[in-house]
């Protein structure tokens, strides 16, 4: 295991356990949803999204538990992200890091409902003080996550995967789509993890940079696992894009093209943070971890 991976498990763990903490067991009816937010939460995943925001506050020495509780809220939006895809009303996916998704281990109300209380529970964990004292900073943490989230970000970049006509899209129109679809997500991380850390405006800039390169780089190589990724690594259905007759960087560049763009991606995401120095080296890993991943 090289010394990135090492480190981006041990973040993972500290992750894991908060999410813990912030999703204690309830008996009875509540018990259920409790149970299902659980499921869709715990125990998987990179933790890709935590990663980068407990990095990048670390470059301005945040004390942990603030970017912890800022890295739980945007996997908690992460998670009901994907516990509504897999939904039959939307990518109807039974499998989902390698267990059944919520829909199925439960059903499809309780995992709605799953999805909706982790939503909401990303702004709670936000706004409580325990975040940061400040309450501007606080604030500001909401905004931008509701930004990245909602109509101007994945929930609007879902929509247009769902009902524009991809089959005649070009790249420029693809890589707008998933700017908003994946890309606002991973934004948000970076600059949270900046915001939560005390960063000034200049070093917010510099953060969001590396991360528009980093999350287009991040949905290429998500488009090649599709096509030459395998269904246990990746712990849910390959060839989705291709059945659906998706355009993907993969269909418009070629499988070498796509890889090309993504390797350029990742060498100017980092070249953005050369101003941090050696502070920057494990966002600078994870950019590296990104083209890598093999799941
Ligand atoms: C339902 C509002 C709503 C939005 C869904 C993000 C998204 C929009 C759907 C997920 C479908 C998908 C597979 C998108 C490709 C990029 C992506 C988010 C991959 C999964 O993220 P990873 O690889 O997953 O970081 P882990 O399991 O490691 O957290």
């Amino acid at each position: 295991m090289s010394a990135f991976e090492a480190r981006i498990k041990e973040t993972a763990a500290l992750v894991e356990a908060a999410l813990d903490r912030h999703l204690p067991r309830r008996s009875g009816p509540l018990g259920r949803v409790v149970d299902a937010m659980r499921h869709g939460a715990l125990d998987g995943g990179k933790r890709l999204r935590p990663f980068l925001v407990i990095a990048a506050a670390d470059m301005f020495d945040c004390p942990r538990e603030r970017s912890i509780r800022a890295g739980c809220a945007v996997e908690m939006i992460h998670c009901y992200s994907l516990i509504h895809d897999d939904l039959p009303a939307m990518d109807d996916s039974d499998l989902r890091r390698g267990r059944p998704s919520v829909h199925k281990a439960f059903d499809d109300a309780t995992a709605i409902l799953a999805g909706d209380a982790l939503l909401t529970q990303a702004f709670e964990i936000l706004a409580e003080p325990a975040t940061h004292p400040d309450a501007a900073v606080r604030c500001r943490l909401a905004l931008e996550l509701a930004r990245a989230s909602g109509r101007e970000g994945m929930v609007g970049g879902q929509m247009i995967d769902i009902y524009a006509e991809q089959k005649n899209f070009d790249l420029a129109s693809i890589e707008e789509l998933q700017r908003l679809k994946t890309g606002a997500i991973i934004r948000f991380s970076a600059i949270g993890g900046g915001i939560v850390g005390g960063a000034g405006e200049p070093e917010i800039t510099a953060l969001r940079q590396y991360a528009e390169d980093l999350g287009l780089a991040f949905q290429i190589v998500d488009d090649l696992l599709d096509v030459f990724g395998d269904a246990v690594s990746l712990g849910k259905p390959v060839g989705q894009d291709a059945d659906m007759d998706k355009a993907t960087f993969v269909k418009l560049l070629g499988p070498e093209g796509a890889r090309d763009k993504a390797r350029s991606l990742v060498d100017r995401a980092k070249s953005h943070l050369d101003r941090f120095g050696a502070r920057s080296d494990a966002l600078k890993g994870a950019a590296d971890f990104v083209f890598a991943r093999k799941n």
